[in-house]
């Protein structure tokens, strides 16, 4: 008798415990599994993530592949009918509204959206997308090449830095195409087409990767590249002869998005590290890996204020992001093509 009481008993508690699990929020439930991660800031940020939520998460184990905001979007577009990533963690948003135009992202509402600072601009209204981080484009000049460090966009144009330019190529990269579409709106389309041809006519090589300039900059094969001013932090923390500048005129910023792929496989794992990493502690995480954005949470510090503290211009993501592919083609086709891109 006792032992029957027992046995019901028993049953009725593992029974509460299954219905309890099925009807808690996706943010306690307990997920176990893969994670299919696609990262688009520095392998090094993103090896750190990657740990740092198995850390959190142990039942879950996050693969992920770097690359950079242009190949991302293509690759999503390829795998649209059989997506093998679950969510998309970094890059520009530019991309990810494009992302979003062409049906690719899950629309997701996260518990933490309560903490984002400044909701207009870091959160999609149509919750495709959200903002993870806020970098500003600058200037690295090689310390040793003697070239006066830029102070505008048109110092860019000198004749002493034909062939001493480096900037990725928009079509692979964000960081890139942020300055693209920076400089429409600093020129208007008319000019700013016309600068960009000139622009283009001083590059020395266009690179695949948004921050690899600052690294050929420091070795010395061209004298100023074009890169998040952040990844030009990190270089010159490792020791490379460079100095950071800023167009004073104004320059452009990123919003770095994140967003779930429209039929991921491993969607409640997804949702897990949209919602970590929204936190202010993972949005803190950062530095530790050589990542100097600015948080886009309260309750996170920014660890280099100083480089979101100069002239922004006020840059229109939405539109950025809806032209992504127009004004990437037209770069492409009608100024430079996207062949043997630097590694
Ligand atoms: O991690 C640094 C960072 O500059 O990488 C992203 C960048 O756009 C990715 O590289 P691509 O330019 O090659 O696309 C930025 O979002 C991020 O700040």
């Amino acid at each position: 008798m006792i032992h029957r009481r027992i046995f019901w008993v028993t049953l009725a508690l593992f029974a509460l415990v299954l219905i309890m699990a099925a009807c808690a929020p996706p943010g306690q439930q307990k997920v176990s599994g893969e994670l299919n991660l696609l990262c688009t800031p520095q392998v090094e940020w993103c090896e750190g993530m990657k740990a740092e939520f198995e850390k959190v998460y142990p039942d879950i184990t996050v693969n992920f592949v770097r690359m950079s905001s242009g190949e991302s979007l293509t690759r999503l577009r390829n795998e649209k009918d059989n997506p093998q990533f679950d969510i998309w963690w970094g890059g520009p948003v530019d991309s990810f509204i494009a992302a979003a135009q062409e049906d690719l992202l899950e629309p997701y509402t996260t518990p933490s959206q309560d903490k984002i600072i400044n909701k207009d601009l870091m959160l999609d209204k149509d919750k495709n997308w959200v903002g993870i981080y806020v970098g500003s484009l600058g200037f690295a000049t090689n310390t040793e090449s003697g070239v006066t460090p830029p102070t505008s966009w048109d110092d860019l144009l000198a004749p002493e830095l034909t062939g001493q330019l480096m900037v990725a190529h928009p079509s692979s990269s964000g960081t890139s195409y942020t300055a693209l579409c920076t400089i429409l709106q600093i020129y208007g389309e008319e000019e700013g087409w016309e600068y960009l041809k000139k622009y283009a006519g001083q590059v020395n090589q266009f690179t695949k990767s948004g921050s690899a300039p600052a690294s050929f900059v420091g070795a010395g094969e061209a004298a100023v590249g074009i890169v998040f001013s952040h990844d030009i932090v990190k270089r010159i923390e490792e020791g490379l002869p460079l100095e950071l500048t800023f167009a004073e005129e104004g320059t452009g910023y990123e919003i770095g998005g994140m967003g779930l792929i429209k039929g991921a496989k491993n969607l409640e794992a997804a949702k897990l590290w949209y919602d970590w990493a929204l936190q202010p502690e993972t949005q803190e995480i950062g530095p530790k890996y050589g990542a100097y954005q600015a948080p886009t949470v309260e309750g996170a510090k920014p660890f280099m204020p100083e480089l979101l503290k100069v002239n922004l211009i006020d840059y229109d993501f939405q539109w950025c992001g809806e032209h992504k592919k127009e004004f990437v083609d037209k770069f492409t086709n009608e100024i430079a093509g996207a062949e043997n891109l630097k590694k």
